[in-house]
């Protein structure tokens, strides 16, 4: 297994119109989860990678798991849960791209996530744990859980990447702050975003974030700055620099760019990419998934990517 990820994957539903919820009739269905979105965009570059999750043991688990693991993930460690159902959540467009988000996930069946949903055996055959600071959000156990899965990804030499991810409707922002910082000193790669940067050090400075950041302990910061591309700096490799982003002619749904992201720079350092080539990787693919509509839909097979990065005429950078 190359990567093996941890986190809740929800329904998403999306009204056919914009404006207020409260008008709408008709709404389309997808799958959606950071981590989820993530280890399919691996998937698709034809990386192995494993979910470990729970889902309620509904109409809206089973959509789960089959979508995922119709995307080449594998579900083995994904459990039924008979007491809590699925999550889901909604993408309201209230005017123009403003878009709010509504969960209802309280209570669901990854909520209830904890340190026994860590099998041992199945984490120690990954190369690399990717976690996000969603999954500590959800519930006390839900941070026992992840915290189970750092440690037994150390003992068995795992690279850890974290991508903190914050949602602020999930957790208070002390509880937000000191967790995500936590999590990051006990990986290996960490990827914030520069609003990330500006809530967890008060600068939005990518070279100060990635320096705070390895003050902590990782190697390796990739600060995310949208499309204008990403800085990275990796300690052992004293590699430091700028990638360049790609432009897109028009956003059609930014949600999901970051998980792409991550894909895309995992994907290259697995390959043996240098970081700078990988995080090129991980801007491109955030820049496709940008371009279609939902978290995953627009996450490229090799082919695809290739074709992206080839083709100037759809692109300007
Ligand atoms: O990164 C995309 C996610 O935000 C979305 O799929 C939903 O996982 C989600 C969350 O918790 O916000």
């Amino acid at each position: 297994m190359d990567v093996i990820s941890i986190g809740e994957a929800m329904v998403l539903f999306t009204p056919e119109t914009s404006g207020p919820m409260r008008y709408a009739r008709d709404y389309t269905s997808r799958i959606a989860g950071a981590e989820i979105n993530t280890l399919i965009g691996l998937a698709k570059l034809e990386h192995e990678t494993g979910w470990i999750s729970r889902v309620g043991s509904d109409e809206f688990g089973a959509m789960l798991k089959n979508a995922v693991r119709g995307e080449g993930v594998d579900v083995s460690e994904v459990a039924a849960d008979d007491e809590a159902p699925t999550g889901i959540f909604f993408k309201e467009n209230v005017y123009g791209d403003h878009v709010r988000v509504h969960y209802y996930r309280k209570h669901s069946a990854a909520s209830f996530l904890n340190p026994e949903s860590i099998n041992e055996a199945y984490l120690s055959e990954g190369k690399v744990l990717y976690i996000t600071g969603i999954t500590p959000a959800l519930s006390d156990s839900c941070s026992k859980a992840v915290f189970q899965a750092i440690e037994i990804a150390k003992k068995h030499k795992l690279t850890i990447v974290f991508d903190p991810n914050i949602r602020y409707k999930l957790w208070t922002e002390e509880k937000a702050r000191n967790t995500i910082l936590e999590i990051a000193g006990h990986s290996d790669i960490v990827f914030p975003g520069t609003s990330e940067g500006e809530f967890l050090f008060g600068t939005s400075h990518p070279e100060k974030i990635a320096d705070a950041l390895h003050e902590l302990g990782p190697d390796t910061i990739v600060v995310k700055k949208g499309e204008e591309g990403a800085y990275y700096s990796c300690l052992s490799k004293k590699e430091q620099g700028h990638a360049e982003g790609f432009r897109v002619k028009q956003v059609i749904d930014p949600v999901g760019a970051g998980d792409g992201f991550a894909a895309g720079v995992v994907s290259g350092l697995l390959d043996g990419l240098s970081l700078k080539e990988s995080v090129t990787r991980g801007c491109a693919i955030g820049a496709m998934v940008t371009m279609v509509n939902g978290d995953i839909e627009g996450l490229p097979d090799r082919k695809t990517l290739e074709l992206f990065l080839s083709s100037k005429s759809d692109v300007s950078r």
